[in-house]
């Protein structure tokens, strides 16, 4: 694998998760694999979770690791090409990104959408040059339109809990056991939820793109005006009825996106009106309700009583930690995949 972006980058589903529950099984089992290999890490964006997973990750393989916050202590960076370069910014990406491409031999880059162009975040301007310029195996650690990293771990973690009927307090929170029922093929929700603030749209897409690739019943809901891009949604079912989305759910995914501007470019990159006259898409108790006993799932960071209230993220059925411990095993077949093809 030279490139991780798409769910068909990683090829056949099943053998992916194959080799996750593998990999979950003796995480060091491939030490050798990565011996004298360097994995750089290119952050344009804060992180926790993909930021250590994905260290841990590389450490597993046995390879060395190297992580540039770009944006502390590195030279200002020029993305545009053709500018006379007078601004505060010193060096040029199209210098910095071969140079980076001589300390290492795979390189993962966290570059969010920008928002100053719909266009440039769609064609993946920034990940596409170092594509194109870094000469090293790329990886996504979350790009202006997709999050493969973290897709694939929510598949995982999806994989992992929708055989299970009975579940465990989370002994922080406590609470009682729950016992549940599952659907035959489970019934995953993608929920826009409310946020103050415009965030991307990389992680619904990627989702949604690795829920339609899955052997799973795939619904999304949002408020109008946020489609998500029709080549990821695809044919998925979109109910505008959150409720009626969420009846007899196993999987409660939240997530809020700012407008992907499908509709109305113009809106792009935009939160659409004053973001409190959405709080009824806070997932609580209330929704919960008329699922099937679901799991709560969030990528984190998440922004409590605002995205998800206290009672459902501290739930039994809340599954956001082991969605995150997955990050480190997600991102272990993604390495080790790109060690074999080096
Ligand atoms: C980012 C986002 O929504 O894309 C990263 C999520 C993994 N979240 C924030 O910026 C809060
Ligand atoms: N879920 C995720 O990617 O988290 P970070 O932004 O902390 O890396």
């Amino acid at each position: 694998m030279k490139i991780f972006q798409h769910v068909s980058d990683i090829g056949n589903l099943q053998q992916a998760l194959a080799d996750a529950f593998e990999i979950k099984q003796n995480r060091y089992k491939y030490q050798e694999l990565g011996k004298n290999k360097t994995a750089m890490l290119i952050f344009f964006n804060n992180s926790l979770r993909t930021r250590l997973s994905t260290q841990k990750a590389a450490l597993n393989l046995g390879m060395n690791v190297i992580v540039l916050d770009v944006n502390q202590g590195a030279w200002k960076l020029e993305t545009e090409r053709g500018v006379i370069m007078e601004s505060d910014k010193s060096e040029h990406l199209l210098e910095a990104i071969p140079v980076m491409g001589c300390y290492c031999d795979l390189i993962g880059v966290r570059s969010f959408a920008r928002f100053e162009s719909r266009k440039d975040d769609y064609e993946e301007k920034i990940l596409n040059q170092f594509i194109q310029y870094s000469g090293r195996p790329v990886f996504f650690m979350e790009s202006a339109t997709v999050h493969p990293l973290q897709a694939f771990a929510d598949l995982i973690t999806i994989e992992e809990y929708k055989d299970k009927t009975f579940i465990q307090p989370n002994p922080l929170f406590g609470g009682n056991p729950v016992q549940r029922t599952p659907n035959r093929r489970p019934k995953v929700v993608l929920s826009w939820a409310p946020h103050p603030k415009a965030l991307p749209q990389a992680v619904p897409n990627s989702f949604a793109e690795w829920m339609n690739a899955a052997d799973v019943d795939f619904v999304v809901t949002h408020p109008e005006g946020y489609e998500l891009d029709p080549q990821f949604v695809g044919n998925a079912p979109v109910e505008y009825d959150q409720m009626k989305a969420f009846e007899g759910a196993d999987f409660i995914y939240a997530k809020n996106w700012s407008c992907p501007g499908v509709t109305r470019p113009e809106d792009y990159g935009k939160v659409l009106g004053d973001y409190h006259d959405y709080l009824s898409w806070t997932v609580s108790d209330r929704q919960m309700a008329v699922t099937n006993q679901a799991f709560f799932m969030h990528c984190l960071p998440v922004r409590r009583n605002i995205i998800v209230t206290d009672s459902v993220i501290e739930a039994p059925t809340s599954i956001v930690i082991p969605e995150a411990a997955n990050r480190e095993i997600s991102a272990t077949v993604v390495l080790k995949r790109m060690l074999e093809s080096l």
